[in-house]
């Protein structure tokens, strides 16, 4: 557990617990935990709430559709993005507990009005991820993590507190919008699932100390990019997908939202890949918002997150938006994808 998070060990909350009182008993754990990162939390749960409840209307208030702009990544902006990504600066910037913000829509650090306390805590996210599946109607979440300040604590926060490598985070989450919506979220020390109650408006934890399975039996990639991977990464698919007398065919399932596909993983185990081609060679994902804090959350669950070469957790960002390939599942699954891809 890190002890750079001012809040106590999870322990074993019972199934059932609100997400609220089980940050309010984790912060009673810890003598000198001030109330921040619950008041963070808190704030970023009803951002949660408050995206989730547009997103389930979503074909109901004429919010679909395009408005038109394009994005920092050069793609174009939906409507949901912009409202999820509003929501959430609207919802922490007053609080007093961060001192920047960086959102995967916006190009620069988000800065802290000066009428507001800047606080000690650095929040990155991606406020809608997988926004492709918007207008099918099919699953999509919200990434966030969360950093210590590393400029000196009153001021406003900097472009540096937000290049901080994924092994530095104390803690990430995500919130999974699909049949029901689920939060999931770690300190490092293990992984939790709430699953939200609308009748009643609270997450109730439903998916306690969450273990990656050591191997699985599914492989998660775009395999409409066979023909712009390296050869490594074609050897590894035509492999996971032929039985032999070692292993069965492993299953492909790809919803194309990583927060889904991620979800999954998590749950049933096996692997995601989203590699380098020749249209992304630097790979698609985003460091910040998608790969280091989904890898937080995999390794705090047993499993394997890397980039082909390296862990996830320990590239030093350079730019705000920054790619990386991503390896990310079940330790055994990865071990074999890095076989071929990184021989
Ligand atoms: P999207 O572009 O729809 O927002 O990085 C964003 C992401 O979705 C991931 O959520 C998803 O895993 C990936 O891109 C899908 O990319 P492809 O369509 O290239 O497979």
């Amino acid at each position: 557990m890190s002890s750079r998070v001012s809040i106590g060990p999870a322990e074993t909350s019972p199934v059932g617990t609100t997400l609220e009182r089980h940050l309010l008993d984790r912060q009673r754990r810890m003598a000198e935990a001030t109330g921040d990162f619950t008041g963070l939390f808190q704030q970023i749960t009803l951002a949660a709430k408050i995206i989730g409840s547009r997103v389930s209307k979503a074909g109901l208030s004429g919010i679909l559709g395009r408005t038109g702009a394009t994005n920092v990544q050069g793609e174009q902006v939906q409507k949901l993005d912009d409202f999820a990504n509003t929501t959430i600066v609207s919802t922490v910037e007053a609080g007093g507990h961060v001192c920047v913000m960086g959102s995967e829509e916006v190009e620069e650090p988000i800065a802290i009005p000066a009428q507001y306390p800047q606080g000690k805590y650095v929040l990155q996210f991606d406020p809608l991820d997988g926004s492709g599946n918007i207008d099918i109607n099919a699953s999509i979440g919200t990434i966030f993590s969360i950093h210590r300040r590393l400029s000196p604590e009153g001021g406003p926060g900097s472009l540096g507190d937000l290049l901080q490598p994924g092994r530095d985070i104390v803690a990430a989450g995500y919130i999974v919008y699909g049949s029901s919506n689920m939060l999931v979220y770690s300190t490092g020390d293990q992984v939790d699932g709430f699953t939200y109650d609308p009748g009643v408006g609270e997450f109730f934890l439903s998916h306690p100390k969450i273990r990656i399975p050591k191997r699985g039996g599914i492989y998660s990639i775009n395999e409409g990019n066979y023909h712009s991977w390296d050869e490594g990464i074609r050897n590894w698919v035509d492999w996971i997908k032929t039985p032999s007398e070692t292993k069965p065919a492993y299953r492909l399932r790809y919803i194309g939202a990583m927060v889904a596909d991620l979800h999954r993983t998590l749950l049933r185990g096996g692997i995601f890949v989203y590699p380098s081609d020749t249209k992304n060679r630097k790979g698609k994902l985003r460091l910040l918002y998608e790969a280091s804090p989904m890898a937080f959350l995999v390794e705090a669950s047993g499993g394997t997150a890397s980039d082909g070469k390296n862990r996830i957790l320990d590239i030093e960002p350079t730019a705000l938006h920054q790619r990386t390939p991503v390896f990310i599942g079940s330790p055994d699954d990865v071990a074999d994808a890095l076989r071929f891809a990184a021989p």
